[in-house]
């Protein structure tokens, strides 16, 4: 009975269950009628009266210790919830569907692959902004419009505004004010202007720069880095135009147009009739922008362009109208899965 006693002991310390069926199962193999625990229960009956007490003892500290070991499983189970989520380990994992990269990212990164060859960093900065880097050291005279709440939105307008960038241009200046001569950078981004939403504009959207600054750098390297660009991202047939334009930043600036590469000059309905279709805005960099960052404009010269992702990513798939971007409808975006 000792014997018995002491297996009966050992196994109970090993016992494991995942299931409140498991658990009753052991409770009647130890406790049940027929039970071990109770079979000797049975046989204490014929133990000798001078043994009576020792063995007495043994039985009541073996019954607690099965009916605590049961306990301790039934809690078990309560806290990890193992009975109810039984899981079969040799089932297949489920299927995960696969998401695809959305329009923008996927054009973002071919202008980035085709500047990264002309040998152009990218760089980085914050999208709250303050003043200066907006506007200030962007020759943005006092009473421009952007710098207007109608325009611009601003966290808190003080003395000291802290406002959303509107261009990624703060970037650039960012990188004049800590990057070693030359500089050739590119800053792409989301930007933020206060416009009401349509099929054309929207008030938050994604913009690429880029700033090339060296000695010697002309209206002439704009243009073979604009043409280069262009027929790279729209074929290599693609002619570009220059108009000229204004912005607070470049002198001389320009608007920049690509032949439409649908109807080939010819003029349809994607370029109105004209055969040219805009895709981005550039210039000389003003020598205020450069002074206003340190950079010594009798020694230095350079060119700017900036382009909206959006804008380059509607006429590459002729999507009619900028808000498909935003919306995240998996119609729309599925359409752009065998595009990477
Ligand atoms: C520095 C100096 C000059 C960046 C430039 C443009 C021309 C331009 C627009 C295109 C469509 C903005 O997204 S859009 O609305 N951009 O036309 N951007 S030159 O010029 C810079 C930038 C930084 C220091």
């Amino acid at each position: 009975m000792n014997q018995k006693i002491e297996e009966i002991l050992a196994a109970i310390s090993e016992l494991r269950a995942n299931t409140e069926k498991e658990i009753e199962e052991l409770r009647i193999k130890y406790l049940g009628k027929k039970g071990e625990v109770t079979a000797l229960f049975e046989e204490f009956r014929n133990v000798l009266p001078e043994q009576k007490r020792e063995f007495g003892q043994k039985l009541n500290v073996l019954k607690n210790a099965v009916q605590s070991k049961i306990e301790s499983l039934k809690e078990n189970i309560a806290e990890t919830g193992a009975a109810k989520t039984s899981c079969d380990l040799t089932k297949p994992g489920d299927r995960m569907d696969l998401g695809t990269r959305h329009p923008i990212s996927i054009t973002r990164e071919e202008i980035i692959s085709i500047f990264h060859k002309f040998g152009y960093t990218v760089a980085e900065g914050p999208e709250i902004e303050d003043d200066w880097h907006v506007f200030g050291a962007l020759n943005f005279p006092p009473e421009h419009p952007a710098r207007d709440m109608q325009d611009t939105f601003f966290i808190h307008a003080s003395d000291n505004p802290v406002l959303l960038r509107t261009h990624t241009s703060s970037v650039q200046v960012r990188a004049m004010e800590k990057m070693d001569l030359p500089i050739r950078v590119l800053c792409p981004g989301r930007v933020f202007r206060n416009e009401a939403i349509s099929a054309r504009a929207h008030c938050i959207f994604h913009q690429v720069e880029g700033l090339y600054i060296d000695k010697g750098v002309s209206f002439a390297d704009l243009k073979q880095a604009v043409l280069l660009f262009a027929r790279e991202m729209f074929g290599e047939d693609t002619e570009i135009r220059l108009r000229p334009s204004y912005f607070p930043f470049t002198e001389p600036s320009a608007e920049v147009d690509v032949s439409c590469n649908i109807c080939k000059g010819k003029g349809c309905n994607i370029c109105k009739g004209t055969g040219w279709l805009e895709i981005m805005g550039c210039g000389m960099v003003d020598p205020n922008v450069l002074e206003a960052s340190g950079i010594d404009s009798k020694v230095y010269s350079g060119f700017a362009f900036g382009m909206g992702i959006e804008r380059i990513a509607m006429l590459k798939w002729q999507v009619k109208d900028l808000r498909h971007y935003f919306e995240n409808d998996v119609r729309f975006l599925r359409q752009f899965e065998t595009v990477i």
